[in-house]
Order: C-alpha cells, then structure tokens, then sequence
C-alpha cells in the first residue's frame, strides 16, 4: 500500500481535552469511545488480519457504538504477532515506520512492533506523564539503567526523561560496578530499572563497603516483571527512596501504558485516554472490577501497530483511580499466567514466595524455585541465600519458617534449600526465577 493510499484512509486521532489527565470518569470515557471507533476503523481498513478476523465474526466498524460492543471484537495474541511476523500487522506504509522494537524471541519468533513519529511523540508524553506520577521534576538526573536496544524499556523511558525536561544518563543495563560509581558521581535523583536490577545495584554497592542510602537518589520508577509491595519496602529502606511501579509491554506501547502515583502508591494508573483494559476470566468472558483474571488491552492511539483486545497473560484486578480519578488501577501484577506454578492443584507464583521470603528474618530476596518431578508428582524448591551473618541454626531456623509459611498460607509443601551467600544469578534486566527441570529428569530416565 503507498502512503497516499493510507493517507487518504486514515483519519484524524481524535483530540483529547487538555486537561485529560484530571479529568473525571466519563470525560475519560467520553474520548475512549471516540477512539476506539478510530481504531477499529483504521485496523479493519489497514490490516488485512484484522479485516479477515472482522469479517469472519460478521461485525464491521460500525458495530462499535458504546464501549461496551468492544466485547463483540476479536481478541489478538501474541501468537497473531508471530504469524504476522515482521510486518503484517502494521497499518502504515513502512516509509511512514519511524522505529522497530521487538522482543528477545528466546521462544520462537520474536515479536516485532512499530511506531510513526506520533506513535513515539505519545509514548515519550506518556513516558514523562508516569515520571510526573512519580514525582520526578524537570531538571533532575535521570540514571536510565534500562536495557537500550530492541528492548523498549531503555529508548522509551529515555525519550520520557528528555520529553519531561531531564538530563539522561543512558547507561543501559549491566556494568553494575559502573552503575555504582556514576550514580556516586553524577548524583541522579532518580534511577529506572526492573526492581530486580536495583536490588543488584543495593548489593553492589554494600559489597564495595559503600552505603546505597547515601547517593542522591529520591525516586526509582520500576517495572517490566512482577515484584511485590514487600520488595518494594526492601528498596525503599536500602536505598531510602520511593520506588514506584511501572507498567507496560512491547505489543501496546512499552513502558509507560500505566504508572503509579508517587503520593498513593497503591497500584498503576492505567493511562485510560491511551489504552482500553478489560479483565477476562477463564472462560474469556469480562469480569467486573475488582475481580482478578487477565488484562486484556485494546490501544486507542497507536496508527502503526493498532492493537484490538491484546491478551496480556497478566494477572491482576482494575480498582478505580485515586490520584487521577478518571483512570482506573491495575493492582501490582501477580505474575503472567505463563509463570503461574500448579503444584498438587495450587497456583502458586515466584512473587508470592517473594513475598513470603521478605518476611522472615535473615533471609534474603535472593531465590530461585526449581521444579522437578518425583515419581508423577511434580516437586517445587526453593534454593534461597540467608544473610551472609546467619550461620547452620539460624539459618536453618529462617528456611523452617518459610517453609512453614508457605505450606500455611499457600497451603502447598515445598522443600527449602539454603544456597551460599552472593552464588545465586543476579539479575541485569528481567530476572529469571523459575527453573523447570522436568524435561531433564524425563530425559534422565
Ligand atoms: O517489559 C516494557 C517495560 C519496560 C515496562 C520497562 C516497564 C518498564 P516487554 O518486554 O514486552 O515490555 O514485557 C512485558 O513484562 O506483559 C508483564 O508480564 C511484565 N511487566 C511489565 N511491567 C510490569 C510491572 C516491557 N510493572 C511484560 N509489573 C508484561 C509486573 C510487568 N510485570
């Protein structure tokens, strides 16, 4: 298709009123309705995936007269991306393509998305809307220890910073021992990075006989996997700071599709002007608010990658807004169904052990869980590191419990293993928690 041929489609986004932001419910409604209509119609008209997928449920754009009818649309899955891959679903000329991002692939295809030079101006004002959530200030140092490259987390938050009126320090992830002396000698006041990461860098610091409280930080904007409210005091305490969450994925946007508030600190503000959540149960049909199942999001502005109803595989529950009451929350994230552990019929996630471990004395964040399999039962472990000062009782002590307190409060046995200070992986970016070494005991046998 040429350019002129889209452009001839592709209709004006629909403007929001400029004080969107604090604006109530049904003025946020008001401009989501608008949008979806756009989307849907620029999706049916430019992809011909979406066409097909229309067409074949018998609904056409103007099917869509109230939020609600969102419900007759068909989902999209990662799995559409792969099929799609690399460009099938873009709904723009490639000329009209300002950047590529994708995601690491380490599981078949990567996925590939696309942005047009207003697709990356709305992500940097999101970007620099969920730094002012936080509480960031334009002129601050802005320590940006996300990965750059074809990861969105580092060129989306970088381009926020700049956006909001920061100094960026684009370090990248990695390097931690780097990390530790520019952020000594740079004074950020803020650091970006997955919550995992900054534990690394707290670490790094008390390692080199450095205290983490005494840099200039104030504020750490984390995301892009589960952590708990436990972590987050674990942080705070470390490096006396506020830490905030912070939400996205590749497929919507990237980071910055909700922030939490610095003041509340009680959850993620979806950006609702931007984006459409719903929560599905298991049988894919839409739960009320408040109840847990997977967020599903139908982008409201994006012109090169449009995407209707993502399954996102994250768990969580929508709350109403409280510090942008227009908006409404997403509950810190359990975990993606995909890391969801089913052990003798229990679900269990790595951050409910997170959780668990942050609560008894002398042990630490560090852990991972090892899943194999005895006989036809399936055996989870927990290998976690104790505080180097604890020694064979007190340490032993710790594992008891959080043995304990697993089996009382997820009401699952687990066996719990102490692995020797500092030799457990420590994360640069997403952290792998779960190893599932079922296949090799099959192959062992
Ligand atoms: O992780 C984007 C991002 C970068 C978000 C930096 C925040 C900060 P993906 O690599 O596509 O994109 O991974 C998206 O990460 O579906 C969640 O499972 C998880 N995730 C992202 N943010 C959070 C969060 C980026 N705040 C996937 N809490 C998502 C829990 C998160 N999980």
């Amino acid at each position: 298709m040429t350019a002129e041929a889209v452009n001839a489609t592709m209709r004006p986004l629909p403007d929001a009123p400029a004080d969107i932001e604090t604006a109530d419910r049904a003025a946020v409604q008001a401009v989501q309705l608008e949008r979806l209509q756009w989307t849907v119609r620029h999706a049916y008209e430019n992809v011909p995936m979406y066409r097909e997928k229309f067409d074949a449920a018998g609904i056409t754009p103007d099917d869509i007269k109230t939020l609600e009818d969102i419900e007759k649309l068909p989902f999209t899955t990662k799995e559409d991306l792969r099929q799609n891959y690399p460009f099938g679903l873009f709904a723009v000329p490639m000329e009209q393509v300002r950047r590529i991002h994708a995601s690491s692939g380490t599981t078949g295809r990567p996925t590939v998305v696309g942005y047009t030079e207003g697709d990356l101006d709305r992500w940097a004002d999101l970007f620099a809307r969920s730094m002012r959530a936080a509480g960031v200030k334009p002129g601050w140092r802005v320590h940006n220890a996300y990965g750059y490259g074809l990861f969105t987390g580092g060129l989306g938050a970088h381009s926020g910073a700049e956006r909001l009126g920061c100094t960026v320090i684009p370090i990248s992830g990695g390097q931690t021992t780097r990390q530790v002396q520019l952020l000594q000698d740079f004074g950020a006041e803020v650091i970006l990075c997955t919550p995992s990461y900054l534990l690394t860098i707290a670490d790094a610091f008390e390692a080199q006989g450095l205290d983490p409280r005494s840099t200039n930080l104030k504020v750490a904007i984390c995301g892009a996997e589960p952590w708990t409210n436990e972590m987050r005091a674990e942080l705070e305490r470390r490096l006396d700071i506020k830490a905030c969450d912070i939400y996205g994925l590749s497929e919507i946007m990237g980071p910055g599709v909700g922030s939490e508030s610095v003041v509340t600190q009680d959850g993620p503000h979806l950006w609702e002007d931007h984006f459409l959540p719903e929560i599905l149960g298991d049988d894919l049909a839409p739960l009320p608010d408040s109840e847990l199942g997977e967020l599903v999001i139908t982008t409201l502005t994006k012109e090169a990658l449009p995407i209707i109803r993502y399954r996102t595989r994250d768990l969580t529950r929508l709350q109403p807004g409280t510090a942008y009451p227009g908006m409404r929350r997403i509950e810190k994230i359990t975990g993606r169904n995909d890391d969801m552990i089913i052990l003798r019929g229990v679900n269990l996630f790595p951050t409910h052990i997170e959780e668990l471990a942050l609560e008894v004395k002398d042990l630490t964040p560090h852990f991972i869980l090892e899943l194999t399999k005895r006989g036809t039962m399936d055996h989870l472990t927990v290998v976690i590191e104790c505080v180097p000062e604890a020694d064979e009782a007190t340490g032993g002590a710790a594992l008891m419990e959080l043995q304990k307190r697993v089996k009382d409060r997820i009401g699952v046995s687990v066996a719990v293993k102490r692995a020797e200070a500092g030799s457990l992986p420590r994360s640069e970016g997403k952290l792998k928690r779960l190893y599932d070494l079922r296949d090799e005991a099959r192959k062992d046998r």
